[in-house]
């Protein structure tokens, strides 16, 4: 589904995991940063709904979209966090700009989920314009920020949920 379709707050509460005992890092952009302060309170308020302590919330600072992949493997390599949210907001420009910022970060955010084994979730609004970011922080679309921090909860559940399968079945047939 097109995003222009869908309300990206619009996910059913009672889907989404009990986040008590995770700890999640988030990393946020300052550029365009009307926009990312909006998709931060968003993500954040989603993570305490959802029962995940003020304490368990890790939030650092990157200048740009760009840096959010290097900051994402700082939390990754130097803390205990259970998954990483990236939020940006890259908007096009008259230059290439936009797709070189672009095509980075999905590139160095998806070699982190693979590098690491663990989620990082990719919470960044790529628009034409501002309208379009503004609608997709809290607007008539929702808050992107919403969105990533219920994907957070879901693919740390998931993830954890594999490996104890996993070790549990290497467990009896070790015995
Ligand atoms: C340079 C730049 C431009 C033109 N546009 C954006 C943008 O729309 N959103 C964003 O998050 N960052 C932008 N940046 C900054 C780059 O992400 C990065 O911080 C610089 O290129 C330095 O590496």
């Amino acid at each position: 589904m097109a995003s222009n379709l869908k309300n990206l707050s619009d996910f059913g509460s009672a889907e989404i995991p009990n986040g008590i005992d995770m700890k999640i890092g988030i990393v946020v952009a300052q550029w365009n940063k009307e926009i990312t302060d909006a998709l931060l309170k968003g993500a954040h308020d989603t993570l305490v709904k959802h029962n995940v302590k003020e304490e368990n919330i890790v939030t650092v600072s990157v200048p740009g979209t760009f840096e959010l992949t290097l900051g994402a493997q700082s939390l990754l390599e130097y803390t205990d966090v259970d998954a990483v949210i990236v939020l940006g907001c890259v908007i096009q420009g008259d230059t290439r700009h936009f797709d070189f910022i672009c095509n980075g970060v999905t590139q160095g955010i998806t070699e982190l989920n693979i590098k690491y084994n663990q989620p990082v979730i990719f919470g960044v609004l790529t628009t034409n314009n501002l309208a379009q970011a503004q609608e997709r922080c809290g607007g008539s679309l929702g808050n992107k920020g919403d969105e990533a921090a219920a994907t957070a909860l879901q693919m740390v559940a998931l993830h954890n949920q594999l490996r104890d399968n996993y070790l549990s079945n290497y467990e009896e047939s070790a015995i």
